[in-house]
């Protein structure tokens, strides 16, 4: 009888899976840019249907191109312990984000096959489409649709900035599925991320035993002025909307410098109209993205924000339409399944720190429909959303030992 505290993952496999994977739209500088539903993305969607294939796992796809590699278990009317992330990358992104929770699962499978280990429940890898929420916003959206956060339609209809939705480019790329997106039974969700944040590099710790993740809300900002010849026209009869969203953006660093030391606060797009030397921007589209682990806290930055901006616009005489596009609130992670990956780090002799995820994550909304929880490992100086997003093989190894140790805990095992 196989002792499942002595399995262990093929680490050295896992790392080249992610090597091979992290060519799929490599960059010059290391990184990773696979944007949700294009022809990269696609090919690393083929890639990883292909290797899951070769391990033997039915694969099915759902509408909104969610992927779900299953491997049998011994008895497969049993709801299947899952585990996955996502493929999609930022535009500016890694090798390891996302990937490596994908990869992880893969090569649970791959262990369980080389250990000749059967589980009593089916074990399935999911991959979520548009994780990132770059490409179609907002993140996260297709677990969304799968635990019901949001409808299908909502979701197929999300639109990039050239207007393309996610249904025409899922249709395109040959992942728009037959199955429907979620409204079955999952014992339990895992899912392996690098941090993406300094802590557990600092702390030496290999592993994050993850007990919920932040919350966050998305805003989408339409701000009207007036264009106008940057040469007769005199400072103080300018209707400038640049000058306004340069005031939105201090106003978002002000909200989250109040709410110091965990706040986030952040204006990560944009785009200034009609962006030309000699003429005064009659409009700006930018987004703002705020986060808190409190729920009142990050109520209160949202008053704030609208607060501030309505004064902006009074006072320079400008538009403004604000939309909030995205929120969840803050998540706790379910205790039977923190106390596997908690027993699992201890099995495996790893150190390790309880922390919370400050990235949004599909384990976020997974939490909504099955009892989930996550695994963390370091990430080099704790950057993430950047070319040089780095990890170390040995943090790589352990993240998919404590993976492997969390699913059997939850799958059972019949021989
Ligand atoms: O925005 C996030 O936290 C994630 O990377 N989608
Ligand atoms: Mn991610
Ligand atoms: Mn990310």
């Amino acid at each position: 009888m196989l002792d499942k505290k002595n399995l262990r993952v093929d680490g050295k496999r896992l790392w080249d899976s992610l090597m091979e994977m992290g060519k799929i739209g490599a960059t010059e500088k290391g990184g990773c840019c696979r944007l949700a539903l294009t022809d990269l993305d696609k090919q690393a969607r083929d890639l990883f249907v292909s290797w899951c294939k070769d391990a033997g796992c039915t694969v099915k796809v759902d509408k909104m191109g969610n992927i779900f590699a299953r491997r049998a278990g011994r008895d497969n009317d049993l709801a299947p312990v899952m585990t996955g992330s996502h493929l999609d990358t930022q535009p500016t992104g890694g090798r390891f984000d996302g990937v490596f929770g994908v990869l992880s699962g893969l090569e649970v499978i791959r262990s369980l096959n080389d250990l000749g280990y059967q589980t009593e429940r089916p074990v399935e890898v999911a991959v979520w489409t548009n994780e990132e929420g770059s490409r179609f916003a907002p993140a996260m959206v297709a677990s969304g649709i799968f635990a019901g956060v949001y409808e299908l339609e909502y979701g197929l209809s999300r639109a990039d900035r050239d207007g393309k939705t996610m249904g025409e480019e899922l249709a395109r790329i040959g992942y728009a599925g037959e199955e429907d997106v979620g409204g079955r039974d999952i014992h339990a969700f895992f899912e392996v991320h690098i941090e993406q944040g300094p802590i557990l590099e600092a702390e030496d710790k290999p592993i994050g035993i993850v007990t919920g993740g932040q919350g966050q809300r998305w805003y989408e900002l339409n701000i009207t002025g007036v264009e106008s010849h940057a040469g007769p026209t005199p400072m103080d009869r300018r209707k400038d909307a640049l000058l306004g969203a340069s005031r939105v953006v201090e106003l978002v660093n002000r909200v989250g410098l109040d709410n110091a030391p965990v706040a986030c606060a952040t204006v990560g797009m944009i785009e200034s109209y009609p962006n030309s030397r000699n003429v005064i921007p009659g409009k700006v589209f930018m987004t703002i993205d705020i986060r808190h682990p409190d729920d009142d806290t990050l109520s209160g930055m949202d008053q704030a924000l609208r607060g501030g901006v309505d004064k902006i616009m009074t006072d320079m005489g400008l538009e403004c339409e604000m939309e909030q596009i995205f929120y969840y609130a803050p998540v706790p992670f379910e205790e039977s399944c923190i106390e596997a990956v908690r027993e699992a780090a201890k099995d495996c002799g790893y150190p390790s720190r309880e922390i919370v995820a400050g990235a949004g994550h599909d384990a976020c909304y997974m939490a909504e429909v099955a009892p989930t929880a996550m695994i963390f490992t370091p990430c080099v100086d704790g950057i993430s959303h950047n070319e040089v997003e780095d990890a170390k093989p040995e943090w790589i190894t352990a993240g998919g030992n404590v993976l492997l140790r969390a699913v059997l805990d939850k799958a059972g095992h019949v021989a």
